[in-house]
């Protein structure tokens, strides 16, 4: 009887801190389970994420259409190594947009390279350690991989198409440390904060070689949305509640990320709601259906050195409002032995709604993979 009693004890931990599969969100949540006092867990997670056709606030946007919208550096003075011409054009700007065929760089008037596809792959290695059972500390690193295809036509007149050319940039993309804070505790309904800092990392003015729409090979500097940092700093804060009802769990949580420090130019603050279902199929294996909501402002501020004919040049055209929709599945497995299983997570997510600012690309399928073991 005493060791049956002894044998319950042992195992009651595991089953509240997150024994079964249901017990963790859905991969693509970051932050919504808490560990026990001294209790360590690492993580590694993939996300891959798809990028192809373009739209204008919201709606589909042909090429002929693309090739119409006006190129914002047409009509700004060029920065230029030289800086007698440099002058020269600060003298006569109004002939620069007036007569774009007497312009001496003849820069198109026109946006003439066109973003065909995009794939950004993120790696994250995590770490949480819980100094108490009322507070969870999580680590994070990610390295980013991001590639794009575009299509350059002639800058005038037939705006014929010349060819295609590819660009990317890897390197590590952010750190984050945030801290998880357990506001209530009830048998079906935990409320916690997150509180964290994150800075970007890696380069933010990677340069690569385009085919311009003069038909040559040039080296400029990326544009924002390929580098693989904007050198920011970012306080993040959100609050999470899961709810237990009956067997299934109903998760939400909402998230804001400000950007407290920042370089020339910065990605904009961002806003994020999350609400998930799960269900289990076993105690090994469960479901689940999420429901997020981003809205991200444009990017503040601009470097100088990124002009090109292309919509992703413009800090305009960058955030706005995506409504996603994610089905994922979290297993346990016993492979690698240890006090605690191993969890494994994967995630497709589809985009239902897209209202981006500006011209942008669209948001195609994304997924994630994750890996997760308590120590
Ligand atoms: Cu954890």
């Amino acid at each position: 009887m005493k060791k049956l009693l002894l044998i319950t004890l042992a195992i009651l931990p595991l089953k509240i801190y997150a024994a079964n599969a249901i017990h963790h969100a859905p991969i693509g949540v970051m932050g919504d389970h808490f560990h026990k006092k001294g209790e360590w867990m690492v993580s590694l997670r993939f996300a891959n994420m798809q990028m192809k056709k373009n739209i204008f606030n919201g709606n589909s946007i042909s090429t002929e259409d693309i090739l119409k919208q006006p190129n914002t550096f047409s009509k700004m003075p060029m920065v230029m190594k030289n800086s007698k011409s440099m002058s020269a054009m600060n003298d006569i700007p109004s002939k620069i947009s007036d007569h774009p065929h007497t312009a001496p760089m003849k820069i198109p008037m026109n946006l003439s390279v066109i973003p065909k596809k995009m794939t950004m792959r993120m790696i994250m290695f995590g770490a949480m350690y819980a100094p108490s059972d009322k507070i969870t500390l999580m680590g994070m690193a990610m390295f980013s991989d991001k590639e794009m295809i575009l299509d350059t036509h002639k800058g005038m007149m037939t705006r014929e198409y010349l060819g295609s050319f590819e660009t990317s940039s890897s390197d590590l993309s952010k750190i984050s440390l945030s801290a998880l804070l357990n506001l209530h505790n009830a048998e079906n309904s935990k409320w916690h904060t997150i509180f964290g800092l994150e800075k970007s990392l890696g380069d933010n003015s990677k340069m690569s070689l385009v085919l311009t729409p003069m038909n040559m090979k040039k080296s400029i500097t990326l544009p924002y949305g390929m580098q693989s940092s904007d050198k920011a700093l970012r306080l993040s804060a959100g609050i999470t509640n899961v709810k237990l009802i009956g067997d299934f769990i109903l998760g939400n949580q909402l998230l804001i990320k400000k950007v407290i420090d920042e370089k020339d130019w910065n990605f904009g603050d961002e806003f994020e709601y999350n609400i998930w279902f799960q269900g289990s199929f076993s105690d090994r294996a469960s479901y689940s259906f999420r429901l997020n909501y981003r809205d991200q402002d444009s990017i503040d501020g601009s470097d100088k050195t990124i002009m090109a004919p292309v919509q992703t040049a413009n800090p305009l055209n960058y955030g706005g409002e995506v409504i996603n929709f994610g089905i994922g599945i979290n297993v346990i497995y016993d492979i690698f032995g240890g006090v605690h299983k191993d969890r494994f997570a994967f995630e497709i997510i589809k985009p239902i709604d897209q209202n981006k600012n500006g011209l942008q690309m669209k948001d195609d399928i994304t997924i994630h993979i994750g890996f997760q073991k308590s120590l």
